[in-house]
């Protein structure tokens, strides 16, 4: 019964303005489920007296009854919530042998530079063979690896190394790979053998006869429905195929059949190549494309033809992300791990959140989120962004987790979306510090941008008319010669030149004591994502001006204040102890600065204190700091003493 309440309103975030006094009751119940922890973890009490506490929690800070997002697990938080995922586009990370292409063996020599980040998890995109027609997307083989990244042995290798304690903190660090269920290369065995009608192959794909024949005596396609690579009337997703005199169905480009999910069969055979990989030691999987994985039976047209609501996200589509997850269930029982999913829908908030399935038949252990991607561009003001945050958290309910992602291979990267290039420390500031996980696109730790510029010549066929091409270019190590990405004279693709200001080696170590980089705020903000306040403390949203967006989070004893201008000029002047009268209460020694940007306050804590303090607080454009302030009644003494001294120095 208590637990049947506790889930409505567990976890219920604080989005509407907190009062001071709400601040106070909220402290006592932190206060109370951090000596709530302690005693469960001593007594080894069970997670239903934590949840007591977290009910408590959320009867003092929201509305009882609403729903709101879900935290991670306070007695036995699981290694996929919170984590920090590292993206790596392996084509492009580090080239091991000087052949121009990046490859497994160059992720295994570059292992130290994750622990550098402390990231917990990496993501790498398809090496699987394939004719890479579709960077990798168009698999030919399930089983095996492309040369151009190494071999079985590589991969092992790799594996080894991740798994055997590669960062000296006795934990591994995890992997999450790329996998494709909705189409296969044209190249791919079973395609071939289902061109020939061998059974069971036969089924395996999406074959259609001809609605009828032209008059020039040519198949006509069986409806209406088009591919997401091309686009008009005439863009037809149905492929004749000469030898078997039947259509098939390609969702993307022709040489990707779709596969016929709707065939156990094939989903046996997924689930197959998903045990291979998971006997090796693979933790997870991002499963690509996913709302296209079931068509309807019917073979309705679709009107119009670019609405596609017999092509995606039907009904049985869940249910075979369902089917999935249950499979890595039973393996994880047997095997005692757990196997996490994650799935790449754009769809709507509805469609997409309906990906985590339900409590007694979960789905995805999330869908990806987004929208630092399609709801934070150069228009955003901090009234949107606050909106879209807070729409996004309201709308999950308390199993659901949250997650952030900076970029990925297919958008354009942070200073080409939000225009400049201290946008990405504002980027890194929200991906890693609300609530849930984080996902980083290799190089925006370092502020890489999308090299518009590219030389097409200079790219290989797959690469060179694809129009996200110049977000995949090669990461920037170093100032050597192609960034130290390659000794290879031609990398696969060029480098962009700015990597001789934005790169690792630079970017290391500061210029003076109080400066900062991106990589030196991303590697803090990691490190503060770690701390119990980010890790299940509440989250409070703010706007202070037009442009000036705020949020805390906070533990029993300490509160995290993020404040960034996200407009184009200097904000309007704020008072931020207004929203936030805590602050009203700080003093030079107990408030500290984790990431200065645009060298506003930098890491000089007292003219950060003074200008908190001042009531006239502006910020330069673009420009986002992250403070905490220990909320304790010696600060409130403390004040007294040392506010005339400090003020005074202010001026
Ligand atoms: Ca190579
Ligand atoms: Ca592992
Ligand atoms: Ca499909």
């Amino acid at each position: 019964m208590f637990l049947e309440i506790s889930r409505e309103v567990f976890g219920t975030p604080i989005f509407t303005r907190t009062t001071h006094e709400e601040l106070n009751d909220r402290n006592t119940i932190m206060k109370a489920e951090v000596e709530g922890k302690k005693q469960a973890s001593q007594k080894g009490l069970t997670k239903r007296f934590l949840i007591t506490v977290g009910l408590l929690a959320a009867i003092a800070v929201g509305p009882p009854g609403c729903e709101g997002y879900g935290i991670p697990d306070l007695d036995d938080p699981k290694w996929w919530q919170n984590m920090v995922v590292y993206q790596i586009y392996p084509q492009s990370f580090y080239d091991s042998d000087g052949d121009g292409v990046g490859d497994l063996k160059g992720i295994k020599e570059k292992v130290n530079y994750l622990c550098e980040l402390g990231v917990t998890a990496i993501w790498i995109n398809p090496f699987y063979e394939s004719p890479l027609k579709d960077n990798g997307y168009d698999i030919s083989n399930f089983k095996k690896i492309h040369h151009k990244f190494g071999n079985m042995c590589d991969f092992k290798a790799l594996m080894s190394k991740l798994d055997n304690n590669p960062c000296g903190d006795n934990k591994e660090i995890r992997v999450i790979m790329d996998f494709v269920p909705n189409h296969t290369s044209d190249e791919h065995e079973w395609f071939q053998k289902s061109v020939d009608r061998v059974p069971p192959y036969n089924d395996y794909y999406v074959w259609m006869d001809p609605k009828g024949w032209d008059k020039n005596g040519r198949p006509i396609p069986p409806n209406n429905w088009a591919s997401v690579f091309t686009y008009g009337e005439e863009a037809s997703g149905w492929e004749w195929n000469e030898k078997r005199q039947q259509f098939y169905f390609h969702a993307f480009m022709r040489e990707q059949p779709d596969l016929n999910l709707r065939f156990s069969e094939v989903r046996d055979e997924l689930k197959d190549i998903l045990k291979f990989w998971m006997d090796m030691g693979v933790d997870g999987f991002r499963m690509d494309a996913v709302p296209h994985l079931i068509e309807d039976p019917q073979f309705r047209d679709e009107n119009p033809w670019w609405d596609h609501r017999y092509t995606q996200n039907l009904p049985q589509t869940y249910e075979v992300i369902k089917e999935l997850r249950n499979f890595f269930e039973e393996y994880d029982k047997i095997n005692n791990r757990v196997t996490y999913m994650t799935v790449e829908a754009y769809a709507s908030p509805d469609d997409t959140r309906r990906y985590y399935g339900t409590l007694d038949a979960p789905g995805a252990h999330y869908p990806f989120n987004f929208l630092l991607l399609t709801d934070f561009n150069s228009d955003t003001n901090a009234v949107s962004l606050k909106n879209s945050i807070d729409f996004y958290l309201n709308q999950l309910n308390d199993f659901q987790l949250p997650n952030w992602l900076s970029g990925n291979h297919d958008w354009p990267r942070i200073p080409s979306r939000l225009g400049a290039s201290t946008s990405v420390d504002l980027i890194s500031i929200l991906n890693l510090l609300l609530p849930g996980s984080s996902c980083v696109y290799m190089g925006d730790e370092i502020g890489m941008d999308s090299y518009w510029a590219i030389d097409r010549d200079k790219c290989p066929p797959g690469a060179a008319d694809d129009y996200r091409t110049p977000s995949r270019t090669p990461f920037h190590w170093n100032r050597t010669q192609n960034a130290g990405f390659t000794t290879n004279e031609d990398p696969w693709i060029p480098v962009n030149p700015e990597y001789y200001r934005l790169n690792v080696e630079s970017e290391r170590y500061p210029s003076c004591w109080y400066c900062s980089t991106h990589l030196t705020n991303f590697k803090q903000l990691v490190q503060l994502k770690k701390e119990y306040a980010f890790m299940y403390g509440p989250l409070s949203t703010y706007t202070l001006t037009d442009d000036v967006f705020c949020f805390t989070r906070e533990d029993s004893e300490t509160i995290y204040v993020t404040v960034m201008n996200v407009g184009t000029n200097w904000s309007e002047t704020f008072d931020i102890t207004n929203e936030i009268p805590d602050l009203a209460y700080a003093t030079s020694k107990n408030v500290e600065v984790w990431t200065p940007n645009l060298n506003e306050c930098r890491r000089s804590t007292r003219l950060c204190f003074c200008r908190i303090r001042s009531n006239g607080w502006r910020m330069p454009p673009k420009s986002g700091i992250v403070l905490s302030y220990i909320k304790n009644d010696a600060g409130k003494h403390l004040q007294k003493d040392h506010e005339t001294e400090i003020l005074s120095s202010c001026e």
